[in-house]
């Protein structure tokens, strides 16, 4: 391409500061160096964890940066020592990079690279920096990925080729929102064909847990959340039936448990909500449950809960990027989608350009939209 190995001067959404709306600004992107690829962003979601940025819930966030973490597009041009990547590639950035050789991406059982880890805020590996400017101040990079702008630049570790005919405006959904929450009852929680699952939180995390338990074969997919204008998505995703707690008074777990001959073979918090984590807990059968944690809590929550509830045989685990081995399985997850294994239709609501990003952020806080797609 004519812009290889030249700064890029192209559109973004910076975001200052916690509570402080996004800018577009024009920006600048160096070229990609040693193992780093430069990508032109076609589409990105918004993903509640780029608003627990934006809200100030995640401690250690350096500003300015640009946030993203849901985006597909093609390579503009890669730096020296990129080997399977090449421009006009379509690919998709993995904010849970896959190195290949740290003890998480050795173990079959794990995903959450050593290089990346949860919450990477400052810049691609190589330096620790990141590849943007904007008025001569450097700008941070997010999770390693920053798709808020016409071009970013990742680690080869964080980027996964994809099918050539890949729609790009619904593929982007696979690089977060919708492989965490299928990922979290197909890998994590492994759900069992006739069994009983509830999924608290029905955004698009928490639907794509019910895509995830129905391909899974469950019997019962019960869809919880404060907020009923979610169920007719819900019951259209799978779900067999939603409750909202608002509409009990008595506590969810003990509706569940007459609901499900005395508790939930798998529950999941999709919320970020320490309360409901308890619940999720409780709601599931004292001798075989198992739950699982999908929502961001704040960086300083503590849950409390009696071990008791564990000694008796419950299981509980976490999920992040719903336990795939990111550049292993995120382009078999966009073939699966074109090969119509599950949709992902119902999950986006909204389509933007870049510049109404804001707009994107408040349908996402009134729970006006499921996902909103930013076209750039
Ligand atoms: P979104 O905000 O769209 O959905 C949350 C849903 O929960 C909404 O429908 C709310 O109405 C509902 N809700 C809120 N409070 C309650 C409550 N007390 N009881 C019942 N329902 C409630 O968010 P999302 O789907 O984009 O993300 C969900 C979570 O997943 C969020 O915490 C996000 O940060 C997290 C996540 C995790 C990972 C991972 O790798 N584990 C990756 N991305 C996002
Ligand atoms: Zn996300
Ligand atoms: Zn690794």
């Amino acid at each position: 391409m004519a812009t290889a190995g030249k700064i890029i001067k192209c559109k973004a959404a910076v975001c200052w500061g916690a509570n402080k709306p996004l800018t577009i600004e024009e920006i600048e992107v160096a070229p990609p160096k040693d193992h780093e690829v430069r990508i032109k962003i076609v589409a990105t979601g918004i993903c509640r964890s780029d608003e627990h940025v934006l809200s100030g819930a995640f401690a250690g966030v350096k500003f300015p940066i640009i946030l993203g973490h849901e985006g597909a597009g093609i390579v503009e041009s890669v730096g020296s020592s990129v080997t399977g990547i090449k421009p006009g590639d379509k690919v998709i950035p993995l904010f849970v990079p896959q190195c290949g050789e740290c003890r998480s991406c050795l173990n079959p059982e794990s995903n959450l690279c050593y290089k990346g880890f949860l919450g990477k805020c400052d810049g691609t590996t190589n330096e620790n920096s990141s590849r943007f400017t904007c008025k001569g101040m450097a700008v941070h990079s997010f999770f390693g990925t920053s798709t808020f702008t016409e071009y970013t630049v990742v680690d080869d570790i964080s980027v996964a080729k994809i099918h050539e005919d890949a729609p790009l405006d619904k593929v982007c959904l696979i690089a977060c929102g919708f492989s965490t929450g299928y990922g979290s009852a197909i890998n994590t929680a492994k759900v069992k064909p006739g069994s009983s699952c509830a999924v608290f939180g029905l955004g698009g995390v928490g639907l794509s847990v019910v895509i995830g338990c129905k391909v899974a074969g469950a019997s019962k997919i019960i869809g919880i959340d404060i907020d009923s204008n979610k169920f007719a998505r819900a019951l259209e995703c799978g779900a067999t039936e939603c409750i909202n707690p608002k509409d009990y008074d008595r506590p969810i777990n003990e509706v569940l448990a007459e609901k499900t001959h005395d508790g939930l073979d798998y529950s999941f918090e999709v919320i970020g909500n320490i309360g409901v984590m308890e619940s999720a807990v409780s709601s599931t059968h004292f001798a075989c449950g198992t739950t699982i944690i999908v929502g961001v809590a704040p960086s300083n929550a503590k849950m409390t809960l009696n071990p008791m509830m564990f000694l008796t045989g419950r299981t509980l685990k976490g999920s992040s990027f719903g336990g795939w081995k990111s550049k292993d399985h995120v382009p078999k997850l966009v073939n699966d989608y074109m090969n119509k294994k599950f949709s992902m239709d119902k999950l986006i609501t909204h389509k933007l350009p870049l510049e109404k990003i804001n707009e994107g952020f408040k349908l996402l806080c009134s729970g006006q939209s499921v996902r909103t797609v930013l076209m750039l």
